[in-house]
């Protein structure tokens, strides 16, 4: 059976869990405390050598980053509706991935480290960033409901729970109308899983 690496208040573990849950997948759940430090333990970094999660253990196939673990998961199991195969489709799915792991990790992702773990990060950049974050993704969500392919795809599943976890991050998504109404329509999938602050 599938191993989860995870930690509960993560939200790139969140994309992870939640995929897993949208697609109905058996697996077992490891608890990692960061607060003590597991994930910088030698065992742990045996499984993952940058000492983060989540990781995904798939008998001998290890997998480190959400993204990657999205990819893994929905072409292990031939999910197309979630990861389509031709060429514009999945290079425009690709882009929110990267987006996700850069612009919205380097914005929305730090505010919240910020305010919600108390670690010392320039938050007025980051909030300005992340507002800017926002804006781009409510524009792009103002003529259609989900970020591409007109259906739920690993682009949404990567962008929402930083998105999400925001106002944690002291980002209000009352100015985005748009946005408001896609988590509606996450929240509204069947086998959709939720996380503190979501
Ligand atoms: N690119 C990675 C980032 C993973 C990451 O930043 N994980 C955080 C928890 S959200 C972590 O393990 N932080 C501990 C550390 O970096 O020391 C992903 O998308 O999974």
């Amino acid at each position: 059976m599938m191993k989860l690496y995870h930690t509960e208040l993560s939200g790139n573990c969140h994309k992870v869990r939640l995929m897993l849950s949208l697609l109905q997948i058996e697996h077992e759940r490891v608890l990692i405390d960061l607060a003590s430090g597991e994930h910088k333990s030698a065992n742990f970094l045996e499984i993952n050598p940058l000492g983060q999660v989540p990781v995904l253990m798939d008998g001998d196939t290890l997998i480190r980053d959400s993204q990657a673990i999205l990819v893994y998961l929905t072409r292990k199991y031939e999910r197309e509706d979630w990861l389509p195969l031709e060429a514009e489709s999945m290079a425009k799915v690709m882009q929110w991935l990267s987006f996700a792991a850069n612009e919205i990790n380097t914005s929305l992702f730090i505010a919240r480290l910020h305010f919600r773990f108390g670690m010392d990060f320039d938050w007025e950049t980051a909030q300005q960033k992340g507002k800017q974050v926002l804006q781009i993704i409510d524009t792009h969500l103002q003529d259609r409901n989900w970020l591409e392919c007109n259906s739920a795809t690993i682009a949404d599943i990567a962008c929402y729970p930083y998105v999400g976890l925001a106002p944690e991050g002291k980002v209000a998504l009352e100015p985005y109308p748009n946005i408001l109404a896609w988590i509606d329509h996450i929240k509204q999938l069947p086998g959709y899983e939720t996380m503190p602050g979501l």
